[in-house]
């Protein structure tokens, strides 16, 4: 069986929990608590030597990290990952859009924010994190203007990807009221068979 590390309030960690629960694969999943640096000790840090959530054990021994890379090795061969080359591409393109430009802003805003991680420095750094937090929803705002889902007109693990912290993204301070596609999408995601919330860790 599959075993995810993991951490309940992680968006990164959520769209693996949401994948597995909706592809219907059981798995375990080891919660360990990041503010108390637990995935900073030796024994989690033989498993992902970068120390960090989430991570799935995909047989005894091997681990893979990084949530979308994740996402892409359960997804292969279901509807979540088109076989199409140009519509995988894609796949990739928005994932790597939701890693680069996404949340470094808004998930991170969100964890300091709402986990009172507030210092000087950090506060300092917010209204950056904001601006381009709000640059990357406007960017889906223009894509969701024509597309019902980000690829293929089909739900997909590039939605997987960016719903994980655009539907938390009020927890950093960030206004949703003036995207009315994206919360149009949020919505059809929501929606989809075996969906789950973040707070649900178990299948
Ligand atoms: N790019 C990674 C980011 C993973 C990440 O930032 N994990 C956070 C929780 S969301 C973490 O484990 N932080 C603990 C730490 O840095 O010590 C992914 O998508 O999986």
């Amino acid at each position: 069986m599959f075993r995810l590390y993991d951490y309940l309030e992680s968006g990164n960690g959520y769209k693996v929990r949401l994948l597995l629960t909706q592809l219907g694969i059981p798995f375990d999943r080891v919660e360990l608590d990041i503010v108390k640096g637990e995935t900073r000790t030796p024994d989690f840090l033989a498993k992902n030597p970068n120390g960090r959530i989430p991570v799935l054990e995909v047989a005894p021994g091997e681990f893979l990290a990084e949530s979308n890379a994740i996402l892409f090795y359960l997804a292969e061969g279901t509807p979540l990952l088109p076989s199409d080359r140009w519509q995988r591409a894609q796949v990739l393109q928005w994932m790597g859009f939701e890693q680069y430009s996404h949340e470094p802003n808004i998930a991170t805003s969100r964890f300091w924010i709402s986990h009172q991680l507030l210092t000087p420095e950090r506060r300092a750094q917010l209204p950056q994190k904001q601006a381009l937090g709000y640059a990357a929803l406007d960017v889906m705002e223009k894509h969701l203007t024509e597309c019902t889902f980000f690829v293929g007109g089909r739900y997909s693990i590039a939605d997987i990807a960016l719903y994980a912290y655009t539907h938390v993204a009020h927890e950093g301070e960030f206004d949703l009221s003036r995207y009315p596609y994206i919360r149009a999408w949020l919505e059809r995601v929501r929606l989809q068979p075996r969906h789950i919330p973040i707070t649900h860790g178990e299948r």
